[in-house]
């Protein structure tokens, strides 16, 4: 049967947890049009991370891939439509390492694009009433680092399509932060991360709509 091969994050940056590493259980062997699901959680560090995606791909060998990350702050789940050839952290990963203005890649292309059907996915997202956008910066921290490690891999793999998804704090995390950060329950991010396989596993050509996109 065919594979997708799903990543979360574990948590980072002092939170005790990250809602894309508590979602992979809840899809860890889920059956979606047609295809089954496998997960892995990857460490927040910069080289780590990638290693370890790589190997999963090989030894998956997915119809698709999607990543997924914590990002604190944002409202919506965001599709990630570009991956930057930069890494500028502003805090420390996991293991202490902390690269400012170095690339991703020496050498590499400034940026790789998605191939997933984004602007047809934050339709679906819309349709079931989850919050959902396009995004144009998927930051420049270790999440930016695997997303445009996973599409320089999948260029020479064109049939493999992949991306990136951001979703937003749980509401136990925000309550924990004294300002009023915005989140979504674990349930809807897991629906909105089902849907997103479903509708990339379903779509051929994205479709073309004006809005729905956040910087
Ligand atoms: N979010 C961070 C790294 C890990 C995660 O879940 C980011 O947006 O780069």
């Amino acid at each position: 049967m065919k594979t997708i091969l799903l990543t979360g994050f574990e948590p980072f940056g002092g939170e005790s947890l990250n809602p894309s590493a508590l979602a992979m259980p809840m899809l860890q062997g889920r059956l979606i049009a047609g295809h089954r699901v496998t997960t892995a959680i990857l460490p927040c560090v910069f080289g780590q991370s990638l290693t370890l995606l790589r190997r999963e791909i090989q030894r998956t060998w997915p119809a698709l891939v999607i990543c997924t990350g914590q990002a604190g702050g944002r409202a919506s789940l965001s599709v990630e439509r570009v991956a930057i050839n930069i890494a500028d952290a502003t805090i420390p990963d996991n293991a202490g390492r902390q690269p400012v203005d170095q690339p991703v890649v020496q050498g590499g292309p400034a940026a790789y694009f998605s191939t997933l059907p984004t602007k047809t996915i934050v339709a679906a997202w819309q349709a079931a009433a989850l919050p959902g956008a396009v995004s144009h910066s998927a930051g420049t921290f270790v999440c930016n680092h695997v997303f445009y490690g996973l599409m320089r891999t999948l260029a020479r793999q064109p049939k493999i399509r992949g991306g990136f998804i951001h979703v937003p704090f749980l509401p136990e995390q925000a309550r924990r932060l004294a300002s009023n950060a915005p989140s979504l329950p674990l349930d809807q991010i897991v629906r909105g991360l089902e849907i997103a396989i479903q509708t990339s596993l379903t779509t051929r050509l994205d479709r073309r709509m004006a809005g729905g996109t956040i910087c």
